[in-house]
């Protein structure tokens, strides 16, 4: 199927503690997202950069926060164009720009699934759960927290200064990939009930075998579907961009595997694309490899069918 590709680049890098992430939206067009895109039959727009709205009024109920002005900026201009966009039938690509990016956006597709009677579902692929809340976080990152805020969790009001009306259910979300966990989200993502398949059960079981239920269940209950690519979901080998590596992450044919089964599904409506520093990268090597995995998400594929039956 033809889609319609919107891109929309968020330069933001105020969630994470190093600099270079603002660069991640013109590196991804540097390795030509837009001309694979096209090369499989999408139509693509380039709707250029985001700016945050100014906040400057609010303070974090937590000292240790870093940078609680851009992320409410941020969050407030992201979440008004992914509640636009997603009213819409365009698929929107967020080109960050760090994953505190994702707050507004998942936030944003969310009330915009609710709007047309439809749950959003979150497939979260990362090394790091990012399911701290502003009490809970130790390190101020911001990058560490929007998957509890685009689920709900208490004490993050102030962001969009009114409560969310649709957060994500945590029982619609999967985390895969992860392999760094706090304490505090640890307790979090249980008591909510969100999936988690950390790379010990990927390793044992598969990533494939994991995947499968969890589509079944979108397509069970209608949802739409959200992925959110975290680059350090992938091992630092092959993706040595990002401030926060750690090791024993997704393979090369994981990861494709991952967005080869999303593409044949069907289901996926809009991705998120974060973390990139090149300023970190070896080559574009890294900004290459999440075009490509972009690429088997909308369709590339080596061959169509087998050529023969036995
Ligand atoms: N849990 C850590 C923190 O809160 C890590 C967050 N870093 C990420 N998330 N890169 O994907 O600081
Ligand atoms: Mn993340
Ligand atoms: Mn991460
Ligand atoms: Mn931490």
């Amino acid at each position: 199927m033809k889609q319609n590709i919107v891109l929309v680049g968020a330069p933001v890098e105020e969630g994470t503690g190093r600099r270079g992430c603002l660069m991640g939206p013109d590196a991804y067009r540097t390795a030509g997202l837009a001309a694979t895109l096209e090369a499989l039959g999408h139509y693509v727009l380039d709707d250029g950069n985001l700016q945050p709205v100014t906040v400057d009024d609010i303070r974090p109920p937590n000292a240790i926060v870093k940078n609680f002005g851009a992320y409410a900026g941020w969050t407030r201009s992201l979440f008004k164009k992914a509640s636009d966009l997603g009213t819409g039938d365009s698929f929107p690509i967020y080109l960050g720009g760090d994953h505190s990016l994702a707050a507004g956006t998942v936030a944003g597709q969310a009330k915009a699934a609710a709007e047309k009677g439809r749950p959003l579902f979150v497939l979260w692929l990362d090394a790091h759960s990012d399911f701290h809340t502003l009490e809970s976080t130790d390190s101020g990152n911001l990058h560490g927290t929007p998957l509890a805020f685009a689920c709900g969790l208490p004490g993050f009001d102030a962001v969009l200064g009114t409560p969310l009306t649709h957060p994500v259910s945590a029982n619609r979300v999967e985390i895969m990939g992860v392999r760094s966990i706090d304490e505090a989200e640890r307790d979090f993502l249980v008591r909510h009930g969100a999936g988690v398949s950390d790379m010990r059960r990927i390793d044992e079981e598969g990533i494939g075998k994991l995947l499968h239920p969890f589509l079944n269940r979108v397509r069970a209950e209608n949802g739409l579907l959200h992925v959110s690519l975290d680059v350090d979901f992938l091992d630092p080998d092959i993706a040595p961009a990002v401030g926060t590596t750690v090791p024993g992450g997704a393979t090369f044919r994981e990861a494709h595997l991952v967005m080869e089964m999303l593409h044949d599904s069907g289901l996926v409506t809009s991705l998120d694309l974060v973390e990139l520093n090149p300023f970190l990268d070896d080559r574009g090597k890294t900004a290459r490899l999440m075009v490509d995995l972009t690429g088997s998400l909308f369709g590339r594929r080596v061959f169509d069918r087998p050529t023969r039956s036995y």
